[in-house]
């Protein structure tokens, strides 16, 4: 029973830590519950609704039945047999001779990852340059530091924009953002939401201006292996004189298909890494060992199978290069402008040519992208992901006519999706 003058007594002071203010609403939250709500189609959660490949799931039976030791305790910067094939791995790919116990952190997801690297490198009142659109955790977790987020965006460099290529960072707003209080930049490639796979020249410039002011660089590469139509992933770590800066952060869930898993890293020169380690070992101080152990053995397989056809990293891609194709097809054929993406789990379309009579007094103070996700959801029964809420305030009203569409799942649910659409196309 609670006792009545014990709770007034706690509930007479303030019982949150400041860090908890200003960051508290989840969009995510409410649109998933909302997909939940009305049983949507779900094109809107960035996670494959198919299982991963059979050799991925093997490595994860293989590891619960592994022994005792797999249900116990491993090394607390990363399971051993991890950090090393990361580091084989990713030595092969950079060129640079990755330390297994000096330069790599397993972490619990990408996600724990970014937060490691905030928590570790930035303090109060330093400037931390965002490039949007964004993944929004950035932005929360840069102001749980008490660090200052400065914006910059990818516009399109033609109005009529059908590429993720030709959105594009200004050189000179970007060189303009970069203040001696500025400590990082965030970069995400290939990026979520938009797809734009940077190319060698425009992470140069960022590299320049990183070098020039001292900066560090935190690089989300999430979905390194999702890239299409001949496009390749730069790590901006592998530019000259950039090891040295760059934080990169990768995740095993989207890698394998297994987001469920949580089992990220981050790759980084060891003076960089003893910092987030520190973060690591003071919070959550261990990351599952079964899981650590199947993706130690998925990557053994892809270093063996790296650029052969049997290759994960190369089946992946294409089967979800032919799903991204049906997508777009289908987004134009109901007046739907899709914006091809060069990398990534995501497509973005221009929703600005269809209108709609939301009829919905609930949303009328919501940018018009959310009202017709929620239009989308509660009517239609289709799912998907505003992407005003990618950019900053500032920025916001200039993007809202986009609305997100993850094309990582079964054929089945593209062509739910896509009766869906074409039923409201046709005025049914
Ligand atoms: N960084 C980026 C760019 C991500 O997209 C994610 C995963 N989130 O995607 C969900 C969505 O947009 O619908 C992460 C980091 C976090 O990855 P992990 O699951 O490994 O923590």
């Amino acid at each position: 029973m609670i006792n009545v003058p014990l709770l007034q007594i706690i509930m007479s002071r303030r019982i949150h830590a400041r860090r908890t203010e200003g960051v508290d609403k989840n969009v995510w939250n409410e649109f998933t519950q909302l997909a939940a709500d009305y049983k949507a189609v779900n094109l809107g959660h960035g996670f494959p609704d198919f299982s991963p490949p059979k050799f991925v799931q093997e490595a994860f039976c293989d590891a619960v039945n592994g022994g005792a030791q797999m249900h116990q305790y491993t090394r607390v910067f990363g399971h051993p047999r991890l950090v090393q094939s990361l580091a084989t791995f990713f030595s092969r790919v950079t060129g640079h001779e990755i330390d297994p116990l000096e330069d790599v952190l397993v972490t619990v997801g990408a996600y724990q990852a970014l937060f490691c690297a905030f928590q570790a490198l930035i303090d109060e009142g330093d400037e931390v340059i965002i490039v949007e659109p964004y993944f929004n955790c950035y932005q929360t977790m840069v102001k749980m530091v008490g660090g200052k987020e400065v914006y910059v965006p990818l516009r399109p460099k033609v109005e009529e924009s059908q590429s993720s290529a030709v959105w594009t960072l200004s050189a000179e707003e970007l060189a303009s953002k970069f203040t001696p209080r500025t400590k990082a930049i965030v970069i995400n490639t290939p990026n979520n939401p938009l797809g734009k796979v940077y190319k060698t020249e425009e992470l140069q410039m960022i590299a320049d201006l990183c070098i020039k002011h001292d900066v560090l660089c935190i690089s989300d590469e999430v979905y390194e292996w999702l890239t299409y139509d001949g496009n390749k992933h730069v790590k901006i770590a592998s530019l000259p004189s950039m090891w040295e800066r760059t934080i990169t952060i990768g995740s095993g869930g989207k890698t394998f298909s297994a987001t469920g898993w949580k089992v990220g890293w981050v790759i980084s020169s060891g003076h960089i890494i003893k910092h987030m380690k520190t973060i690591f070992k003071n919070s959550v101080y261990h990351c599952p060992t079964a899981a650590q152990e199947a993706v130690a053995c998925a990557f053994e397989r892809e270093y063996k199978l790296f650029g052969s056809p049997e290759s994960y990293f190369q089946q992946l891609p294409a089967m979800l290069h032919h799903r991204r194709r049906k997508l777009a097809s289908c987004l134009q054929s109901v007046g739907l402008q899709p914006i091809m993406p060069e990398g990534g789990y995501f497509m973005i379309a221009d929703i600005s040519s269809v209108k709609v009579d939301f009829n919905d007094d609930s949303t009328k103070d919501e940018s018009y992208d959310c009202r017709f996700v929620k239009w989308l959801t509660k009517e239609k029964g289709l799912a998907t992901i505003p992407v005003s809420i990618f950019y900053s305030p500032e920025h916001r009203k200039e993007f809202d006519k986009y609305v997100r569409f993850c094309f990582v799942k079964e054929e089945a649910t593209l062509d739910a999706a896509e009766q869906i659409l074409r039923k409201w196309s046709q005025g049914k």
